[in-house]
């Protein structure tokens, strides 16, 4: 059988389609954890990382606003002592969300950031440090102490990571 130049051309041009859609597409990158990084001590309560200041309580309810994974980082180093006005820190109920005080300067094994709690003793409430409600956090190098009902509170909750962390409840630890 003798192809005729117009066949052959055919031929060459499903030949080379076939072999575009054989090269593997560039996949889809996996979820990367967005970074949200704690720059002040002071326990305020707005929200919002990018008006200038970024509590560890802003984080947490940013972090709990988007959806997909989150890590919290610590630009700053110290004690995060909770206001009383804004009750305890809020709850991780959406999963796979990253605390994590290894990041804050200074970090060499031992916490660096403390938060406590001493200022919400005798809230109605009750007053965890802590509260985890869903799946894949990771709380990691932070030094809770002071909360009435205990530092980190799991319910419901699986492969989550609890490493370096200190508790002290409910009396403050002499530093
Ligand atoms: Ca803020
Ligand atoms: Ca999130």
């Amino acid at each position: 059988m003798t192809l005729t130049f117009s066949r052959m051309f055919r031929l060459l041009a499903i030949f080379l389609l076939a072999l575009a859609f054989s090269v593997p597409s560039s996949r889809p990158l996996p979820a990367r954890a967005a970074t949200i990084t704690v720059d002040t001590l002071t326990d305020e309560t707005d929200g919002s990382c990018s008006d200038g200041d970024c509590s560890l309580r802003d984080a947490m309810l940013l972090a709990e606003s988007k959806l997909g994974p989150d890590t919290i980082d610590f630009g700053v180093a110290g004690t995060i002592t909770l206001a009383r006005a804004n009750g305890t820190l809020p709850q991780l109920q959406h999963g796979s969300t990253v605390i994590d005080g290894t990041t804050a300067p200074g970090y060499a094994g031992t916490p660096v950031v403390a938060i406590d709690g001493s200022n919400l003793n005798g809230l109605p409430d009750i007053q965890f440090g802590i509260a985890v409600y869903s799946d894949g956090n990771s709380i990691l190098g932070l030094f809770l102490h002071s909360f009435e009902d205990g530092c980190i509170e799991m319910e419901q909750a699986s492969a989550n990571t609890v490493e370096h962390n200190t508790t002290s409840s409910p009396t403050v630890p002499t530093e």
